[in-house]
């Protein structure tokens, strides 16, 4: 796929907040810090249509660009960032299940981890909390720059078991080296 266009359009703390794109969406979630903003740079082609990296955990609203006029790309806010309080953490659980819940555009759920990382019960839970909602989820492991290759491929397989997903749900990336780009357009253009 030729990335033609790609536009930040809005940000949105809620459901009455949400851009009316009605194009089919693809979104992006993940601990803060995984590489979610440069996932989505890789993905359109672009140093810095998001803001990536200077202050983990800094964003703090749903993030809608739109690509091609086609699809959006979604950058969700991330979990897991240590100095939030727990009524921030309570609001940011909400604002998740609010967009899972009322999105009836979103076909994807690009869940992201840390390859470097061994996934934990609550990841787990969050999968499942998609699937159970009928969200068709991908889990992107990201950094895979960091690993070798043959742990590149144990991790997927080891994944795959402990999501109980297959394992071609499971795609190895890195923004750094540019790659499972074409994989994960590929996806997307199958899915529109
Ligand atoms: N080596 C390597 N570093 C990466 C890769 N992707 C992202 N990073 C680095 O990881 C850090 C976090 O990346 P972001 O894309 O900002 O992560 P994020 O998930 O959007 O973080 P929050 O917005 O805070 O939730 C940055 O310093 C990136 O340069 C990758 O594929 N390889
Ligand atoms: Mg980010």
């Amino acid at each position: 796929m030729n990335i033609a266009s790609a536009d930040f359009i809005k940000g949105a703390v809620e459901p009455a907040g949400y851009p009316a794109l009605s194009v089919p969406e693809f979104a992006f979630f993940g601990r803060s810090n995984t590489g979610k903003s440069s996932l989505i740079n890789m993905i359109v082609n672009r140093k810095s249509l998001v803001k990536t990296g200077s202050r983990p955990g800094m964003t703090r609203q749903i993030n809608f660009f739109l690509v091609n006029k086609k699809f959006a790309l979604v950058d969700l806010p991330g979990y897991g960032y240590a100095q939030r309080s727990a009524a921030e953490n309570a609001n940011f659980d909400q604002m998740l299940a609010d967009y899972c819940n009322q999105r009836k555009e979103l076909k994807v759920m690009f869940f992201l981890i840390d390859m470097r990382r061994e996934p934990t019960e609550v990841e787990r839970g969050s999968v499942v909390y998609f699937l159970e909602r009928n969200i068709e989820t991908i889990i992107v492991g990201t950094k895979s720059d960091k690993i070798g290759t043959n742990d590149r491929y144990n991790k997927v397989r080891t994944w795959a078991s402990f999501f109980s997903v297959p394992a071609d749900s499971i795609i190895p990336t890195s923004a750094q080296k540019k790659q499972g780009k074409d994989q994960l357009l590929r996806l997307i253009s199958d899915r529109l």
